[in-house]
């Protein structure tokens, strides 16, 4: 009867060996590096492949601050030393960053742009009182705008594939603020307050001669800062008590999932990059970085420092072979912009979306014939309209 109870015994000790070392295995693939450590703020990071940059404020004046990382070994952060303008909220893609600019000389903002390959820099847009908040796709800009300093804020566009010439358009310039506008692949998305409430609005920028727009989501409560990537846009939502993150897919619009949401605190600035999205959330009473997985429905946290940790953005970089989250990180007592590797199963989906995946699980069966089934009637919104 004794050596039974001894087999037993050896079976508790290595399955609680093994749960261990997996439970060490998944916690290692989260991988926390920091990025630019200066004196002063450096805040607002953008990302996309392999190139990072944030806002750098030191005494009384902003610049921009930049970075490739090709490897987690050498991260030499640079400064873009400019005393005679500020330089603020940048966005990336490829290897051009754009950002707002407002010289010392003047009192009205401009965006600018700065390409990293052939190292020059170039004027985005600079017809109008205010272009501020930037964000580009490609060779498509995007950011809000005002006519006068007493006007509503639109957004406005700039096709800037001849660097020398960039053709502006308008996006939307209806009535009432529409501002804070993200872009991917050609699809437009922005809060717009036409109704009263701030709502979300999206613009097919296929055919500028002809553009498609189409409501996000719009209904009770409000919802701000979009972000957009691939066929996901992700926002936050106040139609659950506190800002919560929600999201849905451009491509089938539907009724919108609820990412993460509480009745006892906030989620806030969401970005996303194909199948994993980030934000940052409140639960721990200070602001720390969480990740949510559309394809395994999973959420997980990425930063457990007691600091606050916020403003998180998203990309997959290539010469890593792994996603890159960046923020920014209070944890020396001024802002800092750190970063995370991830390469382990919580951002583990399929490599590319697939056609007909109507749910997002990566599989494409007679689940999204469900789903199919399911969303008819509850329409959040309207596909792109064909012209
Ligand atoms: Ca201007
Ligand atoms: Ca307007
Ligand atoms: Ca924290
Ligand atoms: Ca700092």
């Amino acid at each position: 009867m004794g050596k039974p109870r001894e087999r037993s015994g050896g079976l508790v000790v290595f399955l609680l060996v093994l749960v261990l070392v997996m439970g060490a295995g998944a916690a290692g693939a989260i991988e926390i590096f920091p990025i630019a450590r200066e004196s002063g703020h450096q805040q607002y990071p953008a990302v996309d492949n392999t190139l990072v940059a944030w806002q750098h404020d030191q005494g009384g004046d902003s610049d921009l601050g930049i970075v490739e990382i090709s490897s987690l070994n050498s991260i030499a952060p640079m400064t873009f030393e400019d005393s005679f303008s500020d330089a603020q909220r940048p966005a990336v893609s490829g290897g051009v960053v754009v950002w707002q600019s407002k010289s010392f000389m003047q009192d009205d903002w401009d965006v600018v742009g700065f390409d990293y390959t052939t190292e020059t820099f170039f004027t985005v847009m600079s017809t109008y009182q205010d272009e501020r908040r930037p964000a580009i796709c490609g060779t498509l800009v995007v950011a809000e705008a005002r006519t006068t300093a007493q006007a509503d804020c639109d957004v406005l566009g700039a096709d800037i594939s001849r660097r020398s010439e960039p053709q502006l358009f308008w996006v939307d310039a209806s009535a009432a603020d529409q501002c804070r506008p993200d872009i991917s692949d050609g699809f437009v998305v922005y809060e717009d307050a036409y109704s009263g409430t701030q709502q979300l609005y999206g613009a097919d920028l296929t055919d500028l001669d002809d553009i498609a727009w189409f409501p996000i989501f719009t209904g009770a409560g409000s919802r701000r800062h979009p972000a957009i990537a691939g066929r996901w846009v992700v926002w936050e939502d106040d139609a659950f008590g506190k800002w919560a993150i929600a999201g849905d897919n451009v491509f089938h619009p539907r009724l919108p999932d609820v990412l993460q949401s509480s009745d006892a605190h906030d989620c806030l600035h969401a970005d996303v990059y194909n199948n994993v999205v980030v934000w940052q959330d409140y639960r721990n009473g200070n602001w720390d970085i969480y990740g949510y997985n559309p394809t395994t429905k999973t959420s997980f946290q990425i930063t457990s420092n007691n600091r606050d940790q916020t403003h998180p953005a998203i990309t997959f970089n290539p010469d890593l072979n792994g996603y890159v989250v960046v923020w920014q990180d209070y944890r020396k007592g001024n802002w800092d912009i750190y970063g995370a590797y991830l390469d382990g199963p919580e951002v583990a989906g399929c490599a590319s979306p697939l056609p007909s995946d109507v749910n997002a699980d990566s599989v494409v069966d007679e689940k999204d014939l469900d789903q199919v089934e399911a969303d008819q009637g509850k329409r959040n919104g309207i596909p792109p309209t064909e012209n």
